[in-house]
């Protein structure tokens, strides 16, 4: 990772002068996108997701402190840093722009030098919270969803689910014999192997809503929203295909000469589980069948 894209920063201000004098400031170093009112910073916020927007208060129709709340009411939209960049130099000003969630507050004629050591600065804790983000919800091995963040998507996409009417399918997939695996190949090939299943997996996945987590050891769970049952067997049946076809061989399993997996699947339709962990068990408990009918296959 050496080369790393520049920062994105929208300049939000109805004042022509004001957006090139900003412009000129951050072009050498940022990717720089410009908005003359409010309408068109949501737009270009929402189109282009910069890293963080200066944002003018006093504009006509929508005015800043508008802008900073409808961003915040935007599940796409809320984590955008803001600074807002005013006319308005009272300290009840600031206040009130620092309480609606800017990062900064900075008063005009503003000092070039300043703006820049702000940006910069905003513009590094981004990136710090966008790590954190990834080591708390990326599995490190497999470089999957992990555990946690598999269950805040399961609570949200089962909700989702009942309050629409729609299907959801989850499928629990474990490897076989991989006990046997690390003891013939060694932890380090298991570890190799258990990265390709993942990748896989992963590959297979058909909409941008799909999930694919690793939930513990060598089992993996598919999260398929808005997927009825038939969908889902599909799509299980080719990665569970895709990942024989990886050949990796297994000279001491009794399962199959090469790494297959057992999968259970559940789909949440137009009856059946009342409740996420129901779901969740019906699937675990058809994995369970899935071993004890001989493994390499799938149970729904
Ligand atoms: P089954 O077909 O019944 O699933 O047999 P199994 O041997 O796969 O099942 P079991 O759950 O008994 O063993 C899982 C094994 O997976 C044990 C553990 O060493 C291995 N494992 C779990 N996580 C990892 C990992 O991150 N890396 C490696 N290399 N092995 C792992
Ligand atoms: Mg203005
Ligand atoms: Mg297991
Ligand atoms: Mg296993």
């Amino acid at each position: 990772m050496n080369h790393v894209e520049p920062q994105k920063v929208l300049i939000a201000d109805d004042d022509p002068i004001n957006r090139q004098v900003l412009a000129e400031l951050l072009k050498p170093e940022y990717t720089v996108l410009l908005a003359k009112n409010g309408e068109q910073a949501l737009e270009r916020a929402a189109r282009h997701a910069p890293d963080l927007i200066l944002l003018d208060v006093m504009m006509p129709d929508l005015d800043g402190y508008e802008v900073l709340r409808r961003l915040r009411a935007d599940p796409q939209l809320e984590q955008i840093s803001v600074i807002f960049i005013s006319g308005l130099a009272r300290p009840e000003d600031e206040a009130i722009g620092l309480k609606l969630g800017a990062s900064d507050y900075i008063t005009k004629p503003f000092n070039a030098t300043v703006v820049m050591a702000r940006v910069a600065l905003h513009l590094q804790l981004v990136r710090q919270r966008r790590i954190l983000e990834r080591l708390a919800h990326v599995d490190g091995l497999t470089e999957l969803a992990n555990r946690r963040r598999f269950d805040e998507m399961y609570a949200q996409e089962w909700q989702r689910a009942q309050r629409n009417g729609w299907p959801l399918s989850l499928a629990l997939l474990d490897i076989d014999a991989f006990k046997q695996y690390n003891d013939y190949y060694g932890h380090p090939a298991g570890d190799r192997a258990l990265r390709a299943i993942a990748r896989t997996t992963a590959a297979g996945l058909r909409r941008p809503a799909d999930l694919a987590a690793r939930y513990g050891g060598e089992e993996l769970v598919l999260l398929m929203p808005d997927t009825d049952g038939v969908q889902a067997r599909h799509l299980v049946d080719d990665v569970c295909a895709a990942i024989a076809a990886l050949e990796m061989p297994h000279a001491a399993s009794q399962v199959s000469p090469v790494l297959t997996v057992s999968v259970g699947g559940a789909t949440l339709g137009g009856y059946g589980p009342e409740s996420a962990a129901e779901l969740f068990e019906a699937a675990d408990e058809h994995l369970y069948r899935a071993k004890q009918d001989g493994r390499n296959r799938v149970v729904w």
